[in-house]
């Protein structure tokens, strides 16, 4: 049986999956989902949400439970930190990442008055002074990447490829926790989407 992953490529959660994929080097096929419209996505799930998994015949869907799935399936290059406390931490970072940056995502998206935009701006400033503290002196928040820093950079790098803003040089920890990203994920640019199938 053959894994599928319904998917949009411009998506972040389903970028974030992508990186666990290729982390893991579990070979998959994708499944456009902007192809038919949904049509099959809508056919199998009954559900729109991507990224949805077709696991061997098993239906997995949302972001943070197909890479906890991929990781217990394939223990190698675990996506979480050593250690219960260490892992919970991990896992409700994750969790606001998914959360509350995709929030800001959106406002920034969505900002069509100068009223707005400074809202949405606001908001980011927050969330970067958040993230300078978290990434200071360090490449990756644990002792190497795992799934909170595939989820911070997946919404900051829809931030820059899709809402087209980019992060203010001021905070430098962030600038250099995406550069790091980047040479990580072997991305000749920030401005390409992660596509690798294996790293
Ligand atoms: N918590 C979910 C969020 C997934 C999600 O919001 N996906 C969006 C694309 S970024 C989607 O498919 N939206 C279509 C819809 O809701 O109709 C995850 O982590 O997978």
């Amino acid at each position: 049986m053959a894994i599928k992953l319904f998917q949009s490529q411009t998506s972040m959660f389903c970028e974030k999956v992508r990186i666990v994929f290729a982390l893991k080097k579990v070979p998959y096929e994708i499944v456009d989902v902007r192809k038919d419209d949904r049509k099959s996505l809508l056919e199998y799930t009954n559900q729109r949400k991507v990224p949805t998994m077709n696991y061997n015949g098993e239906c997995v869907i949302d972001s943070t439970i197909i890479s906890a799935r991929l990781d217990k399936d394939h223990p190698g290059n675990s996506i979480y930190p050593e250690g219960a406390a260490n892992k919970g931490l991990c896992l409700a970072l994750e969790d606001w990442s998914d959360e509350v940056l995709i929030l800001a995502n959106h406002a920034m998206r969505r900002a069509d008055t100068p009223e707005a935009r400074a809202k949405a701006e606001a908001q980011w400033d927050a969330h970067f002074n958040i993230l300078d503290q978290i990434y200071s002196g360090k490449k990756f928040i644990f002792d190497h990447m795992t799934i909170a820093d595939m989820a911070i950079f997946s919404q900051l790098h829809y931030l820059y490829t899709t809402v087209k803003y980019e992060i203010p040089a001021k905070y430098k920890n962030v600038n250099g926790f995406m550069e790091n990203m980047r040479q990580t994920l072997k991305l000749n640019s920030l401005a390409d989407s992660f596509e690798a199938q294996s790293l």
